[in-house]
């Protein structure tokens, strides 16, 4: 278990339109069908401070620098991590986010060029340490996944009008993620083959003791 508590904590990153959002909720769903209570969240967001940056950092309409952003990403993770994230893992229950420190490498590091250092020095003030148990990062060529968003006729956010040069750097940092808990899955596949995939690894990394999973 993670640093968080007897709660299994799963964090489910990637570039735009790669599919975050659906699996979390298909991870949930079949999750709760075990009868394993789930918590889900999305970064940023969550609670009413982590809104309100959220609203600033997405949709302000002017310039801001990377190191602005930052900020404002790390205002709404560190109220999610204190008011929802900790006390549900605490509580024994899965957590399933839809992104969360790994973004904040790929977009404000890797795509906006600030410091690896102290961007991580940054990260664990604000979350107090806490890591992922599992993070399944979902690997996407850049043209697919913008085409998914302009199908489900996404409005675009400040990042999601950066240029590809900028998403290349994202995805570059998405793919050359490692460490412990972080597991890469081809996003190109069918939403259901997607989900398959991350179940097996979400029972092997945290061997979740639910039914039917030996
Ligand atoms: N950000 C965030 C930072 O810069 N730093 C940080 O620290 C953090 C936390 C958040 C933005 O903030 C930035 C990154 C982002 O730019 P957001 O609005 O929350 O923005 O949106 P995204 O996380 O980018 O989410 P998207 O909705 O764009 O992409 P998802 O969630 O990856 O994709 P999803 O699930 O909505 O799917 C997109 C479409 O594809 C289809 C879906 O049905 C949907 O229509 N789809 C598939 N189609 C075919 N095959 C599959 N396997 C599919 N899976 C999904």
């Amino acid at each position: 278990m993670g640093a968080g508590g007897s709660g299994v904590f799963v964090v489910v990153e990637g570039p735009e339109g790669a599919g975050k959002s659906t699996l979390v909720r298909s991870l949930a769903a079949r999750l709760q069908a075990e009868g394993r209570p789930v918590v889900t969240v999305r970064e940023p967001g969550g609670t009413p401070v982590a809104e309100a940056a959220r609203k600033v950092v997405l949709k302000f309409p002017h310039d801001m620098t990377p190191a602005a952003e930052l900020f404002l990403f790390l205002t709404a993770r560190t109220d999610l991590v204190q008011r929802v994230i900790r006390p549900a893992l605490e509580a024994g229950d899965v957590v399933i986010a839809d992104r969360y420190n790994l973004s904040t490498m790929a977009y404000q590091v890797a795509g906006g060029g600030l410091p690896f250092d102290e961007v991580e020095q940054a990260i664990r003030l604000a979350t107090g340490g806490l890591v992922p148990d599992v993070t399944l990062v979902l690997d996407i060529p850049v043209a697919v996944g913008r085409e998914r968003q302009r199908a489900a006729r996404k409005v675009q956010d400040r990042f999601e009008r950066q240029d590809d040069a900028f998403h290349r750097r994202v995805l570059e940092a998405y793919r050359h993620a490692q460490g412990p808990g972080v597991v890469h899955v081809d996003a190109t596949q069918s939403k259901k083959a997607v989900l398959d995939a991350a179940w097996k690894e979400v029972l092997a990394a945290t061997a979740l003791p639910i039914r039917g999973s030996s």
